[in-house]
């Protein structure tokens, strides 16, 4: 059978590794085979035991040795190296990890793996394993504003513009969530966005609330997943986000 591959990325803190511990747990414990591939070179511990560690073929604290490099240019030459041999780094989760779900851990610097080749590379060659998608983790923390939750909204959709496969966003830290003010339910919530941008009266809140509009229109989900990965609560949303991904509801075709 084919796997379902889940890219998580997301900015450096969100919880994407906390999330895929949480999530890989929760699909073990509901009878399915799941693990976690680790693909950040730089990441010191890991709440999971992973069934593939790129770790073991690039390190980037030997690298930052090895170079004489500083934290973000070791993350780049790892990433740089593992970049190279993607085909059989692809084909050790292949023989390594579960059959069902392979959840795979990015690199805390979001902008070294998504703005570098290594990303659209790596999704390119998880294809080989089955179908692949990326989950967006946005952390709830960091929402002060409808501002915020509108931008992360929209950066979270050129994250498919760029990895080349769907991708969806989940809220991370919901126990730290601020406010009542959204609901995760898209529609709803952009009502109260656009009301709040439009009251802002700037051109920036104006450009902000016609792209979310189009997001909306081609968005084929309207519900963001709020999840607390340190809790174990709202997995069961999320998965269902993500069975709805495979079912292709809402193609435009
Ligand atoms: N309150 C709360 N904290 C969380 C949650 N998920 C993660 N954290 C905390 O957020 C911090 C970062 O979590 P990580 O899982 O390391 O996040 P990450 O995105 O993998 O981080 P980098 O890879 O370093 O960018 C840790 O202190 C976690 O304990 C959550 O659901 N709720
Ligand atoms: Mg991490």
């Amino acid at each position: 059978m084919a796997r379902t591959v889940m890219v998580l990325v997301g900015p450096a803190g969100s919880g994407k590794t906390s999330l895929a511990a949480a999530y890989s747990k929760w699909l073990r414990e509901g009878g399915l085979e799941a693990g976690v591939a680790n693909f950040d070179p730089a990441v010191e511990a890991l709440p999971y035991e992973p069934c593939f560690d790129v770790r073991r073929h690039v390190d980037a604290r030997e690298v930052a040795r090895k170079y004489g490099l500083g934290p973000n240019g070791a993350l780049v030459k790892s990433l740089e190296m593992a970049s190279g041999k993607l085909g059989d780094l692809v084909a050790e989760i292949d023989e390594n990890c579960p059959r069902d779900y392979v959840i795979v851990d990015t690199p805390g610097q979001m902008e070294v793996f998504l703005f570098r080749g290594i990303s659209w590379r790596l999704v390119e060659a998880l294809q080989r394993l089955g179908t692949v998608y990326a989950l967006f983790v946005i952390d709830g923390s960091v929402i002060e504003r409808p501002e915020d939750y509108g931008f992360l909204l929209l950066v979270a959709s050129t994250v498919s513009l760029r990895l080349g496969v769907e991708a969806a966003p989940v809220i991370n830290k919901a126990d730290l969530l601020p406010g009542e003010w959204y609901t995760g339910d898209l529609t709803r919530d952009y009502g109260r966005l656009s009301r709040a941008l439009r009251e802002s009266r700037t051109l920036y809140a104006e450009m902000l609330r016609e792209l979310l509009r189009s997001l909306l229109k081609y968005s084929k989900r309207i519900e963001v997943p709020r999840v607390s990965a340190v809790r174990g609560e709202g997995l069961e949303d999320l998965h269902r986000l993500v069975l709805e991904m495979g079912c292709g509801c809402g193609d435009l075709s």
